[in-house]
């Protein structure tokens, strides 16, 4: 499939990237199980010499990516943090990272703990207002990191004010598209220069592949991150290409009754006594709620709310939810329930936790696509 331009979406979910295979006509793109390829004479191949480099069953999977984000390109790496090691790789010791101050606890531990170290500084500050993120830009700032809806408190940063004030500003800018996938949110549409996503999450949807994939349009970015997909060599095997790539040709399918029966929730959960409050991005209480309608074609099924107390109230609830599994992560055509201070952003240090409102009754709930009826009642149970 060449031109993708006239496509729909579910369309290029199941085709794009994909052609039957030259050699038996298989319809689904093989497993390529094969760290090498045999070469007729010394530098002439069929376009594969070392699996590091390039495998057609990743091309396929990379091709099927590029077209959903419509972006140029797509690469593929073993997880969403290794898409964050190449990019940050791309940097030099003096240079300066702007980043949203509400981010995955995995991904501000790889830029504290990994990245300052070599001397990449960075400012993490609140990008839902537009002033403060213009004042948190230094003439060595060479990119912008947002990640919208943010994780765990769900804050919609506005990705064109920000992608153009990056421009305005000689910077790049990443967004980390994980929580909407690019059924929902486009951000290179948007203005942004570089997608990336964990695609452990709604990409593969079935919570059995950890991945992570960057997407652009920039020539030179790309061939720069080519370059270093090769290098560091973080790529993910043949096998796990072959399921993220099943697992997209229902993300069109999937999305939708993930934000249907997060809708649902929200709702319930808005209006339970037992409840403080909730954030979802499609409740008209959400704070950036007219930029979640502006930006995006669908509110996505995460959500986040505090329960009334504290702990107790918290790990109690967390006990008792039957259907939902307490665990990490998130996507999964199976609802997840966590608790972020203790799990997901435990590596996010307790004052900054504070200051973002990450206490120790908030709640994140990971919308699946069972029925939703079954869902609210195993919700009911465990907060009675
Ligand atoms: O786990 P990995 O595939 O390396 O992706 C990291 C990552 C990147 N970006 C976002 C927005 C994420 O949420 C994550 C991983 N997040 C969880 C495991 C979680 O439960 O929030």
């Amino acid at each position: 499939m060449k031109d993708n331009t006239k496509l729909g979406f579910g369309t290029l979910a199941i085709h794009a990237g994909q052609s039957p295979d030259p050699v038996s006509g298989a319809v689904m793109t093989p497993i390529y199980q094969t760290s090498t390829y045999a070469q007729a004479s010394p530098g002439e191949h069929k376009g594969y010499e070392y699996s590091r480099t390039d495998n057609p069953t990743r091309t396929a999977y990379q091709g099927c990516v590029a077209a959903l984000e419509s972006a140029k390109y797509a690469l593929a790496f073993s997880s969403g943090l290794a898409t964050m090691d190449a990019i940050m790789h791309t940097l030099r010791p003096g240079d300066h990272v702007v980043c949203c101050d509400d981010v995955y606890g995995g991904t501000f531990r790889i830029f504290d703990k990994v990245f300052k170290p070599f001397g990449i500084q960075f400012t993490f500050a609140d990008l839902s207002d537009l002033k403060s993120a213009g004042a948190a830009f230094t003439p060595k700032t060479k990119l912008l990191w947002l990640e919208t809806p943010t994780n765990p408190m769900l804050k919609v940063l506005d990705i064109q004010a920000l992608a153009n004030l990056a421009r305005s500003k000689n910077a790049l800018s990443v967004v980390d598209n994980t929580f909407m996938s690019p059924y929902f949110q486009q951000p290179l549409k948007l203005g942004a220069d570089i997608v990336i996503h964990s695609i452990t999450k709604y990409m593969n949807g079935h919570s059995d592949v950890v991945g992570g994939v960057i997407a652009t349009s920039n020539d030179e970015v790309y061939k720069e991150l080519k370059f270093l997909q090769n290098s560091i060599g973080a790529v993910p095997g043949p096998f796990d290409c072959f399921l993220v790539m099943r697992g997209l040709k229902t993300l069109h399918v999937r999305m939708e009754r993930h934000a249907s029966n997060a809708m649902a929730i929200a709702k319930y959960l808005e209006k339970h006594p037992k409840i403080e409050r909730v954030i979802y991005p499609g409740l008209e209480s959400h704070p950036q709620h007219a930029v979640a309608r502006k930006q995006m074609s669908g509110f996505g099924g995460m959500i986040t709310f505090f329960i009334k107390g504290g702990l107790p109230e918290a790990r109690s609830f967390l006990e008792k939810v039957r259907i939902f599994a307490l665990a990490e992560s998130l996507g999964g055509v199976e609802s997840l329930i966590e608790h972020p201070a203790i799990m997901t952003h435990a590596s996010v240090p307790a004052e900054t936790r504070k200051t973002l409102g990450i206490h120790d009754n908030l709640v994140r709930i990971s919308a699946g696509i069972e029925d939703v009826k079954d869902l609210l009642a195993d919700l009911d149970q465990a907060l009675q």
